[in-house]
């Protein structure tokens, strides 16, 4: 595997490939078709080389081994009825991936492409991600072959409420908090937190995040992976003298990310000009009308090529990785895992793209990633661009915990002090590990760092 990493041979430096090499082979033979999970890791283990030579303890108390392995996989049957009256079943998945600086935190995902590799890929990333907000919380995932789309409320309903009846038993505010992702959003969690309410016979509202406002959600969650983003690249392109007001900025996805995302970039200055969904994505060279895609999506749930219905200038083209063909100054990939491959990486390079920041989780092929970092591109890695997220869901929690309710202005405050840390503890891990300026390899080592030195601490559980 290519390391991210600049090339010195030293024999401690062979002795850690050998060990990585060894551990990374163990897990495909153990799980040849999970490719997403194998990918999270080989991202992970082309970072941390420097940091496993210059600390040996690492190696010596075998913690790669140890931290590719969840602690606990849990698999269920969702059986659920259907609007017809016909029986449908689902299989829901949480994977306590790592609960050694607290416990298990992550989203839950309802998207027919889920499976063990899927939330395998996203509760392993998200282990590094958590550690890098500063929050105590461990990483976790979840989710359902499921799909929501063209479902009754009735039976996302009934879908949420089976899928809570097997769950509830193996989360709780100090064991393991989901919230939402990909086709979780506050309603579902709503009918999630509901059912749970109801087998407990407690109000523990710290066990799930991205409630509603009315019984115990924070101000400024719905908003903060989308502002965080934006938060992020501000201080991209402040450290290299530049500013957001006046740059011409593709998202893709018109969800929970790409929206407000879109919403803070807007309101900086800067010129959203393309956006997607699943089929297609709409380019406006005057900007993209926020508010119309927040009618189509947030509200209507409509497809986004009916914006075009409101605005007769911009265009709607079918398929979604069309949208890296648009030049840009800022890519930001806010759908879904490997949006960006390397052809659609070198056209955003060819066509003068300065800035890529990752608003989905794994979204740029890892030969995309060589490609941007060749080219000098400022890349902003997921686990430390989307940490806005989980980071005020660790707010929440703490709201709970202490029968609070903080004001927007109070949390958006402390979101962005922690995207400004989230940049400066990946800038300077770069530093000091001797690759100035590569965000990834900065991200990937401060977060195992802080993971790593815990589980050394915990001794062998
Ligand atoms: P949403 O379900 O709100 O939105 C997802 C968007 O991406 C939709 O526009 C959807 O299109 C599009 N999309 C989904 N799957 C695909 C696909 N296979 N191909 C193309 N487009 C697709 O999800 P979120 O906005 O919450 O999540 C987006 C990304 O951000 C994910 O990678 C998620 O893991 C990550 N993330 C989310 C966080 C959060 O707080 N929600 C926090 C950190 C990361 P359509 O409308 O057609 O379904
Ligand atoms: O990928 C992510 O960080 C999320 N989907 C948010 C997780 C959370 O617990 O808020």
């Amino acid at each position: 595997m290519e390391a991210y990493v600049k090339d010195t041979i030293s024999k401690e430096e062979e002795l850690v490939q050998a060990y990585m090499d060894e551990v990374f082979e163990t897990i495909v033979k153990r799980d040849p078709h999970e490719k997403e999970f194998h990918q999270a890791v080989s991202t992970i283990f082309r970072s941390i080389k420097p940091a496993l030579v210059k600390n040996p303890a690492y190696r010596n108390h075998n913690i790669l081994e140890r931290i590719v392995e969840p602690e606990r996989l849990i698999t269920f049957r969702v059986p659920w009825m259907d609007d017809n009256g016909t029986v449908q079943v689902n299989r829901g998945f949480r994977v306590q991936f790592n609960s050694a600086i607290g416990p298990y935190k992550g989203g839950l995902r309802f998207h027919p492409s889920v499976n063990t590799s899927i939330v395998k890929f996203l509760g392993f990333q998200q282990i590094f991600k958590n550690a890098l907000t500063g929050q105590p919380i461990g990483g976790g995932k979840g989710g359902s072959d499921f799909d929501p789309k063209g479902k009754s409320d009735r039976e996302i309903m009934r879908f949420c409420q089976s899928f809570m009846s097997e769950l509830a038993q193996h989360i709780g505010k100090d064991i393991d908090v989901p919230a939402g992702d990909i086709g979780v959003g506050a309603k579902e969690i709503g009918y999630l937190f509901g059912q749970y309410k109801k087998m407990r016979n407690t109000f523990e509202a710290g066990v799930l995040t991205g409630k509603g406002l009315s019984y115990g959600g924070s101000l400024a969650r719905k908003e903060a992976t989308g502002y965080g983003t934006i938060y992020f690249v501000q201080e991209m392109l402040k450290d290299h003298g530049f500013d957001i007001a006046g740059k011409k900025v593709v998202i893709s996805g018109s969800g929970n990310v790409s929206i407000y995302a879109m919403e803070k970039a807007i309101e900086l200055g800067a010129k959203v000009i393309a956006c997607s969904d699943s089929d297609g994505y709409i380019y406006d060279e005057s900007g993209i009308s926020l508010e119309t895609v927040k009618q189509l999506k947030e509200v209507e749930k409509r497809r986004i090529h009916d914006y075009v219905e409101f605005h007769p200038n911009a265009h709607y083209q079918e398929g979604c990785t069309g949208i890296w063909s648009i030049a840009c100054d800022i890519a930001l990939p806010c759908a879904t895992q490997n949006e960006i491959d390397a052809a659609a990486a070198q056209t955003l390079v060819n066509n003068g793209v300065k800035v890529v920041a990752e608003g989905a989780n794994m979204p740029s092929t890892p030969e995309a990633i060589g490609i941007f970092l060749e080219s000098n591109v400022l890349f902003g890695p997921a686990k430390a661009v989307n940490a806005g997220g989980v980071a005020v869901s660790s707010l929440e929690m703490g709201q709970n915990s202490s029968r609070m309710a903080w004001s927007f202005e109070k949390v958006d405050t402390k979101l962005q002090e922690i995207m400004t840390d989230i940049y400066q503890n990946c800038k300077e891990a770069a530093k000091e590990y001797n690759q100035p300026g590569n965000l990834i390899v900065g991200a990937n080592i401060a977060g195992f760092i802080k993971v790593a030195d815990a589980m050394i601490d915990l001794g062998v559980i």
